[in-house]
């Protein structure tokens, strides 16, 4: 079983490896520092955990363990990949990773696959990769202790949108259900990571969704977020988190579309889906580098955000139009939608 496989492997290992990908979100910082804590009781081998939270995730517990992703330095016996592929590595980490003597992803993405890893545990009806590691958990005999229960809500409480998405399951609740049992103080965390807003990041608010603009008779709703935007409301890139989220549930919305220009000629958009339009296949259409879930895509687009929304809004509209409907890939993905890419 690849459960025992992975704890035989963990024991055996002296220098393990631990990350999400470049672009960590709640599911990805919960699910390393969990699985962290539980290596740490199984096991005597050094482990280290990649990557740069942001400010929603600095009161988490073992958080100041992380280290960011260019001083780490191999080599390692064990490297973990956890709530997304390898593809989504650092340029500095990627071969680190690779260089890693066995190489493991755990993790409820529909598009992973268990090429390029010596063990695979994926899930992908897991609402969370927290769902998978609170699983895990229980196979390995583990105690759950309060700080581990606090991280595994968060990557639930995250991936689920407070447990709002069609994603998740009697068993999401379950698990939640025994990390209430372990104390955990559920209200903080699902405010700290899904509701509070810095002071920069309320104006920034208020400044994207009075320029937002509707399509197609009001199915698609699109904002941006612009550098000046941000400047001028005094908020981060990542006080841009979650506001896709808000737009999609706008009566007659279908699909809603944050673009934020992050660099003068590098744009993100975040696409979200009421269920009625496959979003992962617009984003897929937009640049053969975008994906995601059915509901929750994104794509990074190398071009200046004023040609981006000239063009894209015809694009989307388009797809909206014709096909990308959520059964063309009815095969390949049930109808849970985790994630936010
Ligand atoms: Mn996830």
């Amino acid at each position: 079983m690849p459960v025992d496989e992975l704890l035989d492997l963990v024991r055996r290992a002296g220098r393990i490896l631990l990350t999400g990908p470049s672009d960590s979100d709640g599911d990805s910082i919960g699910s390393c520092l969990a699985l962290s804590s539980m290596i740490q009781k199984v096991s005597n081998a050094k482990v280290l955990v990649a990557g740069r939270p942001d400010r929603r995730y600095s009161n988490l517990p073992g958080i100041s363990a992380m280290v960011e992703d260019h001083l780490i330095q191999g080599p390692f016996d064990l490297g973990i990949i956890v709530d997304g592929d390898q593809r989504r590595l650092s340029p500095h980490l990627a071969p680190v990773f690779q260089a890693a003597t066995t190489r493991v992803i755990v993790d409820h993405h529909y598009s992973s696959r268990a090429d390029g890893y010596d063990l695979a545990l994926l899930d992908p009806g897991a609402a969370s990769t927290c769902e998978i590691i609170g699983g895990l958990m229980a196979r390995w005999g583990v105690e759950l202790d309060l700080d581990t229960a606090s991280l595994l809500y968060v990557g639930m409480v995250f991936d689920t949108g407070g447990f709002l998405h069609s994603n998740t399951s009697a068993r999401t609740h379950l698990l939640a259900a025994r990390l209430l049992r372990a104390g955990i103080d559920h209200s903080r965390l699902h405010v700290r990571v899904l509701m509070e807003r810095s002071p920069g990041g309320i104006k920034l608010l208020g400044n994207v969704l009075a320029g937002a603009s509707f399509h197609e008779q009001g199915t698609v709703l699109i904002a941006a977020v612009t550098m000046d935007l941000l400047e001028s409301a005094g908020a981060e890139l990542e006080d841009t988190v979650g506001i896709v989220d808000m737009l999609v549930y706008t009566s007659g919305v279908e699909v809603a579309i944050l673009a934020v220009e992050r660099k003068p000629r590098q744009v993100k958009l975040s696409l979200r889906s009421r269920g009625k339009v496959n979003v992962a296949l617009v984003a897929r259409s937009l640049d053969p580098g975008g994906g995601g879930h059915e509901r929750a895509a994104g794509v990074v687009l190398e071009k200046p955000l004023a040609r981006v929304l000239e063009w894209m809004p015809r694009k989307v509209a388009n797809a909206v139009r014709h096909g990308s409907s959520a059964s063309q890939e009815a095969g390949r993905q049930p109808p849970g939608a985790p994630g936010k890419p």
